[in-house]
């Protein structure tokens, strides 16, 4: 297995303890622990270079805008953007995918029209559809999964006609961790002149990210899920969608002119990010882009598929145990959900938690995948680059604790 357990010493959170036990963190699809770099460039930048960005004439506010645009231009070059202006920083992904619902789909889009998406997907990339489709009368169709957790393609070709005008589609699940078929889907939407949307959320952080290779329209991802703090996050979007889009909020820094009736907006990226920007925290993505490249995304991903293929052995040895995801390590992402006998997911956890070891229990806000699979919570463990096979080991120790408090045999 690639050893990254040498990071584990930039991340002080990880020395701590809870319950009594050191810290075993297996919540990293929800958010990510933090590396002393990324600590460092917040507080540097506080410290030092301070100020509001794009605004004042003074030392401060220009070099506070070259941090900011420093990190734009990190982010970028992180997902291979065609240029710099393609990536629009906002809160996360959610307020990404809201960007793209309403600033391009309540612009384009009208009754009858289609959306497709899969029935994996997190709420940030069905909800905002939804209240589209209250406004303007658009129609969501939804693929399915296949016995292996893979999404089910073949009814595809029946689903795409000229109605389809959107393909929004995880590129990798938060629960089960399936991979999205994002290339077949551009393909597929293409020949019928819909747009592609992505929700790489869970695919940025984990894995190498081409956007020009992966030719989509849109790809969402937020700092908090790899390495930056929370409050950030980017929109890519190629450079015609993003001309064509409208903005979404308005206020200062996104405007051209400003009159008493109508206003003009400002070019794109700057159009989309109205009000004062969150600064620090995109100098903290900025950060977690250097510390990510310097360990490379091919390693993190080779790591990723070591931990979750030894995770998959080790949980096949706990007696009724059942995992929900591709059962192909190397086909699959680092979100295993699991359900254990009839034990409840929030049982598990808590049953963990006393234990230092921290998973997520619930719907992982992707109730019509939870209903699709008929489980009403699961548990989850995630994986980053700086989990072991020791980890894993205290997951499966208390798993067989879960085991015996609710009376199974061990
Ligand atoms: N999933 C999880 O525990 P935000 O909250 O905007 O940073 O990310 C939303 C989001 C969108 N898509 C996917 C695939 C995601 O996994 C998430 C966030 C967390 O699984 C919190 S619910």
């Amino acid at each position: 297995m690639t050893d990254l357990s040498h990071l584990r010493d930039d991340f002080p959170i990880l020395h701590r303890e809870v319950n009594g036990w050191p810290l075993v963190y297996l919540d990293s699809a929800a958010t990510t622990q933090k590396p002393v770099q990324v600590l460092d460039a917040v507080d540097a930048f506080y410290r030092t270079k301070n100020a509001n960005v794009h605004r004042g004439a003074h030392t401060l506010s220009a070099e506070a805008t070259a941090a900011y645009e420093g990190a734009r231009a990190k982010v970028a070059a992180f997902v291979n953007a065609g240029s710099p202006n393609e990536i629009v920083f906002s809160r996360g992904a959610t307020t990404a995918l809201n960007h793209i619902a309403y600033g391009w789909g309540l612009n384009h889009l009208s009754a009858g029209d289609r959306v497709v998406l899969t029935v994996m997907e997190h709420h940030a990339n069905v909800v905002p559809w939804q209240l589209l489709a209250r406004y303007t009368g658009i129609e969501l169709v939804y693929l399915t999964l296949d016995d292996d957790y893979e999404v089910d393609l073949t009814g595809l070709d029946d689903l795409l006609d000229e109605r389809v005008k959107v393909v929004a589609i995880s590129a990798m699940s938060n629960v089960t961790g399936t991979l999205g078929p994002v290339r077949p889907l551009v393909e597929a939407a293409r020949s019928v002149g819909a747009l592609v949307v992505v929700d790489a959320a869970q695919l940025v952080p984990h894995s190498p990210t081409d956007v020009q290779d992966l030719d989509a329209d849109f790809l969402v991802f937020s700092g908090h899920k790899m390495l930056a703090p929370t409050g950030i996050g980017a929109l890519w979007g190629k450079s015609e969608r993003l001309e064509e889009m409208e903005p979404t909020e308005g206020g200062g820094e996104m405007i051209a002119d400003v009159g008493l009736y109508e206003s003009r907006w400002a070019p794109v990226p700057q159009k989309f990010e109205a009000g004062t920007p969150p600064v620090a925290q995109a100098v903290g993505l900025g950060a977690a882009v250097d510390y990510l490249t310097a360990i490379g995304m091919e390693t993190v991903r080779a790591h990723e598929h070591a931990i979750t293929g030894y995770t998959l052995k080790r949980l096949a040895e706990v007696p009724d145990l059942k995992v929900y995801g591709p059962s192909d390590p190397t086909r699959r992402g680092g979100a295993v959900s699991f359900t254990l006998a009839d034990i409840h997911a929030h049982d598990i956890a808590t049953i963990l938690d006393q234990r230092g070891i921290e998973v997520r229990a619930g719907h992982h806000c992707a109730k019509p995948l939870m209903r699709y699979l008929a489980v009403p919570a699961t548990a989850r463990a995630s994986f980053y680059l700086y989990n072991t096979t020791d980890d894993v080991d205290r997951l499966v120790d208390g798993l067989f604790e879960a085991r015996s408090v609710f009376g199974f045999d061990a």
